[in-house]
């Protein structure tokens, strides 16, 4: 199978782009499809301005989806493009159905009328819903809890659905919580250092006692490309680094790498129905695949300053946005 044909959706987001970046870096020059939601930013492409195609397009849209595949024929779909907060799923559930379902449900019925050889969809591992000991593998019950990951629940049943029914050529890759260069300033570990760099305090809801598995999204885009390249047709992978923290503890590395004081963070009032653990088993892409996180929390951290720290224009480009979605206006 030749690489050449990859359409890329949601490659103006945080993960597509480094995934769109990674791709070029390999001579794949993608197709990318973007609506450029609040939460795409073509600045996040500029550094391979060129080497791509780009369509600003809702995945929603039958007629403009239908139209770019007859175009560009793609051979290979990497299906990043979502609404990815769940706190903004909280307040309004809307766009997570129209986008994550509906708008998967478009690309799997294009997919399929233009014989796409593979369908790569990027999941969560949000979809399990929370676990307090253990970890959930591949086979664990899909038990979603927020809106978002209800969300992305259906979209993800609907590819299995896509695959048991029809045959159909798809891959399912869960991964867990990403951090790194150019994530939007409304997940935990940007929206810390926004805070601090606005010398304010980083707000932690509940007690802090929740725990993510953080992956530097660097290794996760290598991962999703390995999967895309040698992962089984109609398997599931999860992705996840086994660097598990709780709240408390991240940010309080995270202000020992900005280099300022342990007190700089504040208990809020926690999320309505907040999940207490997320926790993956990562072995099948392991042994499988070979891929391990190359990345440990405190070097991803560091990385992530470095770059917040050269880049705080666009950090605090996004301040409005924050404001107002945090009602601090
Ligand atoms: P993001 O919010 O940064 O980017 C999403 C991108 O999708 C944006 O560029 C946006 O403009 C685009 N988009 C949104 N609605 C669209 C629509 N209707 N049509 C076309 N484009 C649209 O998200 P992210 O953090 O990069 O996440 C990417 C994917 O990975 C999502 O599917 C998300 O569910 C999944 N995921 C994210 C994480 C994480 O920690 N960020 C972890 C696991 C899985
Ligand atoms: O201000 C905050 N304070 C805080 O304590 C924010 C924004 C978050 N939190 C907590 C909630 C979570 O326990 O930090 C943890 C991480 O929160 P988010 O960055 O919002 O991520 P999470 O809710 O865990 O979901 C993420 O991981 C799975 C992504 O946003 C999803 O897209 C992905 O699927």
């Amino acid at each position: 199978m030749k690489y050449n044909n990859i359409l890329v959706t949601g490659g103006a987001g945080f993960i597509g782009s480094a995934f769109v970046r990674l791709l070029v870096k390999n001579g794949i020059s993608p197709v990318v499809v973007d609506k450029l939601t609040y939460a795409g930013d073509l600045k996040r492409l500029r550094e391979v301005k060129g080497k791509f195609k780009f369509y600003k397009t809702d995945i929603c849209s039958k007629i403009g989806i239908g139209s770019i595949f007859a175009k560009e024929k793609p051979d290979i779909l990497v299906h990043f493009a979502a609404e990815s907060h769940v706190d903004r799923s909280i307040n309004d559930a809307t766009p997570f159905v129209e986008t994550n379902i509906k708008g998967t449900q478009v690309l799997l019925d294009a997919s399929r009328k233009h014989k796409v050889q593979k369908f790569i969809f990027i999941s969560t591992d949000e979809v399990y819903g929370e676990i307090a000991n253990g970890k959930f593998n591949e086979n664990s019950p899909i038990k979603p809890n927020s809106p978002y990951a209800a969300s992305k629940a259906a979209a993800d049943l609907l590819v299995q659905a896509y695959i048991r029914t029809n045959n159909f050529p798809a891959i399912i890759i869960r991964p867990s919580n990403n951090y790194g260069p150019w994530q939007y300033p409304e997940k935990l570990i940007p929206l810390a250092i926004l805070r601090i760099l606005g010398e304010g305090k980083v707000p932690v809801y509940g007690k802090g006692l929740n725990v993510r598995e953080w992956l530097y999204v660097d290794d996760c885009v290598r991962g999703i490309m390995m999967i895309m390249r040698k992962g089984k047709i109609g398997e599931t992978y999860n992705l996840g680094s086994s660097y598990e923290s709780k709240n408390i503890d991240t940010i309080k590395l995270l202000l020992k790498t900005l280099g300022v004081g342990q007190d700089r963070f504040e208990f809020v009032k926690d999320r309505l129905g907040h999940d207490i653990r997320y926790s993956l088993n990562s072995r099948k892409v392991a042994k499988k695949l070979g891929w391990k996180p190359n990345i440990k929390l405190s070097q991803g951290l560091k990385l992530t300053v470095d770059w917040s720290l050269k880049n705080q224009s666009w950090l605090k480009s996004k301040l409005k946005d924050i404001n107002k979605l945090y009602h601090k206006e």
